[in-house]
């Protein structure tokens, strides 16, 4: 009965039903399930290979680990010492080159552990696997409650797709302890990525101390004030009036990358040139075209003062990297080259000679020649460079590898060029976009990211010959911090998002699954929580979707992600809790106002609380036509004007939502009641945001008509296009005698003076 029982679960592991994977993230590339389970037990035994130190210092730090979360003391043996001995975790160097430099192969039986690997990182990986294996509490810091720490008995083959997998930190715009950096290269590490790309140096502040240069970190790492909110937030902008700053110290950066190698990541340090160098010239003007006078930057953005080609630059430059090189011992040095605008270069006498003698045709040469230079000195130093997509502008220089940022493009350029490529495209696995509803969340730069788009990325295109697929070494997540201040909202912007992207580097490309990944992300959370890590729980989010009834009702259906949570939401404004109503299908909206709804499980809230604005009414899906079409967002349907959901306006103006924009002319929308109705009101949306140039109207009409021909105006307000302030959206409510009428226009009078007019929800009443 037992031997066939093991034959039905090899079975069905074979088949792949009912397979547990040991809910592992990133999956591994073969697992199969065993019967049985190791339970870790005093006496247990590590046995390592003699002579390898690496390893026998990996096998202690599994011994630590078990003793931090208060697990049972385990003892490291060297593997000559004694005869096999029972219950045994053994460490076996192989030389098997299907294993890789990173592969491992956990063999899980009762009575034993046995790790492969061909190198010490192998080992590394496989212990990360069995920690998964292990209950979540193994990733705590302080004695559990555990009684029984089993592992399920198991064989797992991996090793990872991608030789690069990485995740970048940005700390000039905001500036992150090391402390918090090890927190972050530990969260790396449990997820399998290798690669740490440290955003040393920007506009807002240069981080790294660079003894030859003091004033870098005197003067470039402390800026005056910071912009308060997002970048088209309030007009005038507003600025805190607080000094900020603040630097790593050469001890320091060498303490983070010993720490990193421990954890077999390399860190790849990054110093931005010839653009983002605002807070470099601060300290050194003479660097720059102009000769300053240059203040740190105070706002986010893209700055016009670049450093200048002068010979003392590349002097200065080449000394600096000196010193990062000796600080970072990895193949790489990240030198930038992004976002370089070429104004300064254009109106400097110096560069326009410069090119003449070179026989530049232009500026884009001009940066292609700058980043060459630095790329064949790095080079005559053993190292290499990576630059952002920008440096294939103007020709890209020999040994440079390119991240590829502005979709994937760059990088599939480069790599048919014959260069290594890393993907990093905004879209998917930039992590300062939203992740949720941006009416919900923090604030972030703009854009949408959440956790499945991430997951669905394929750095790989399909139809790449295998010579240029090989050259895309990998893929990266971003994490730009203009819009994320603390060590808390980092955390919050990057878990779970960063599990999804360990996967997309780690895991075989067939083997991934959203369905079994976000099985697996639930009991993910519970390692989360035990590292203490300030996750966002917007995979757990309610989302809402709506159609516009003609009969004036929205339809709005919710959806969880998890499918083992209920939804529970309310109308009345008032916060939903597990007793509220029970979502059970759609939800008829027939007039303006919240709706509010969270995932419960087992009675208990799981996610945060979402909220929406649904505005049903007689306008609600009836057919809308605008007189000048909106160009923003391009093609944009008139119908979202009627559709019965408010728009937002987070983020850049590229990124509001359910909003129409019309430029120069006025926004005139006339809609279709499709029958004669009486009406009494009129409410409009009407966005400003006068730091973009979106203005109030001068003025709102409400005009009826009986055949849409000959119309007669109602009512008429003013309001004030010169108002600025806060970007928000203005609602007024023009209210007139009861009359009857099938089609109503609506006109916004722009204010001119080359601005917008926008709009989102026309209420009809
Ligand atoms: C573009 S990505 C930048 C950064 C910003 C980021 C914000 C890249 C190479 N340059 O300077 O922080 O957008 O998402």
């Amino acid at each position: 009965m037992k031997r066939f029982f093991c034959f039905l679960l090899v079975l069905l592991a074979g088949t792949g039903f009912g397979q547990n994977t040991g809910n592992l993230i990133p999956k591994p590339a073969s697992f199969q399930v065993r019967p049985g389970q190791f339970v870790l037990r005093p006496n247990t035994i590590l046995r390592v290979p003699s002579g390898s130190e690496e390893v026998i210092a990996l096998a202690g730090t599994l011994a630590d680990r078990l003793r931090a979360a208060g697990g049972p003391a385990l003892k490291v043996q060297n593997r000559n010492q004694t005869l096999t001995p029972a219950h045994t975790i053994t460490f076996v160097l192989v030389s098997d080159p299907a294993l890789g430099a990173e592969g491992y192969r956990l063999d899980v039986q009762p009575d034993s552990i046995t790790i492969e690997a061909a190198r010490p990182a192998g080992f590394f990986y496989a212990l990360q696997t069995l920690y998964q294996l292990m209950p979540p509490e193994i990733f705590g810091n302080q004695p559990s409650a555990v009684s029984s720490w089993a592992v399920p008995a198991c064989r797992i083959e991996d090793r990872p797709r991608f030789a690069y997998r990485g995740l970048h930190l940005d700390v000039s715009r905001h500036f992150f302890s090391v402390s918090f950096v090890k927190k972050y290269l530990d969260l790396m590490a449990f997820h399998k990525l290798n690669t740490f790309h440290w955003h040393l140096t920007d506009d807002q502040g240069w981080r790294i101390e660079i003894k030859r240069y003091p004033k870098l970190t005197e003067i470039g790492s402390r800026r005056k004030e910071t912009i308060i909110g997002h970048y088209y937030e309030s007009d005038p902008q507003q600025f805190d009036g607080r000094p900020y700053g603040g630097f790593y110290t050469q001890e320091e950066i060498r303490e983070v990358v010993r720490y990193a190698r421990e954890r077999y990541i390399t860190v790849v340090p990054e110093i931005e040139m010839p653009g983002h160098a605002v807070a470099a010239l601060a300290a050194y003007p003479e660097l720059g075209c102009s000769g300053g006078p240059y203040e740190v930057a105070t706002k986010w953005g893209i700055f016009s003062d670049v450093f200048c080609p002068y010979e003392k630059t590349f002097t200065f430059l080449q000394e600096v990297l000196t010193e990062v090189m000796d600080l970072f011992p990895g193949p790489y040095i990240h030198i930038g080259g992004d976002e370089c605008p070429k104004a300064s270069w254009k109106a400097s006498p110096y560069c326009q000679a410069l090119m003449r003698r070179l026989k530049l045709k232009n500026e884009q040469q001009l940066q292609s020649y700058f980043i060459g230079r630095i790329d064949r000195w790095v080079q005559s130093k053993g190292r290499k460079i990576i630059g952002w997509d920008e440096i294939l502008e103007g020709g890209l220089s020999a040994g440079a590898t390119v991240m590829s940022w502005r979709g994937t493009k760059g990088g599939i350029t480069a790599a048919r060029q014959g260069h290594d490529a890393i993907m990093t495209p905004g879209e998917f696995v930039y992590f300062d976009y939203y992740q949720s509803d941006p009416t919900q969340e923090p604030l972030a730069f703009g854009g949408f990211t959440p956790i499945g788009k991430t997951y669905s990325f394929e750095p790989v295109p399909e139809d790449l010959p295998a010579a240029v697929a090989r050259r895309i070494i990998g893929a990266q997540a971003n994490v730009w911090t203009e819009y994320i201040p603390t060590p808390e909202k980092v955390e919050y912007m990057v878990w779970p998002r960063a599990a999804a992207l360990a996967e997309v580097v780690w895991t075989p490309r067939e083997g991934k699954s959203w369905e079994d990944f976000s099985r697996r992300m639930r009991p993910h959370f519970r390692r989360l929580e035990a590292m203490g890590v300030r996750f966002s729980r917007a995979f757990f989010d309610v989302v809402a979707e709506s159609t516009a009834a003609t009969d004036g009702t929205v339809r709005v259906r919710l959806t969880a992600k998890d499918p083992e949570t209920e939804i529970r939401y309310t109308l009345d404004g008032s916060e939903p809790t597990a007793l509220s109503l029970l979502y059970a299908g759609l939800i008829h909206q027939n007039r303006t106002g919240p709706l509010k709804a969270v995932a419960v499980r087992n009675g208990t809230v799981v996610g945060e609380v979402q909220s929406w604005w649904f505005a049903g009414s007689k306008g609600t899906g009836k057919p809308v036509r605008l007189t000048t079409p909106a160009i923003k967002p391009a093609g944009v349907d008139p119908g979202l004007l009627t559709d019965g959901r408010y728009g937002y306006t987070t983020g850049y103006l590229a990124d509001m939502r359910g909003i129409a924009q019309v430029r120069t002319a006025d926004l005139e929308a006339t809609i279709d009641l499709a029958r004669v109705d009486t009406v009494r009101s009129v409410r409009i949306g009407l966005v400003r945001a006068t730091a973009g140039n979106v203005r109030l109207p001068r003025q709102v009409e409400v005009a009826v008509s009986g055949d849409g021909r000959i119309f007669r105006t109602l009512k008429t307000v003013s309001m004030n296009p010169e108002e600025r302030g806060r970007k928000e959206i203005v609602r007024p409510t023009l209210n007139f005698e009861p009359t009857p009428a099938r089609f109503v226009r609506v006109t916004a009078r722009n204010a001119g003076a080359g601005g917008w007019v926008a709009a989102d929800e026309i209420e009809v009443n």
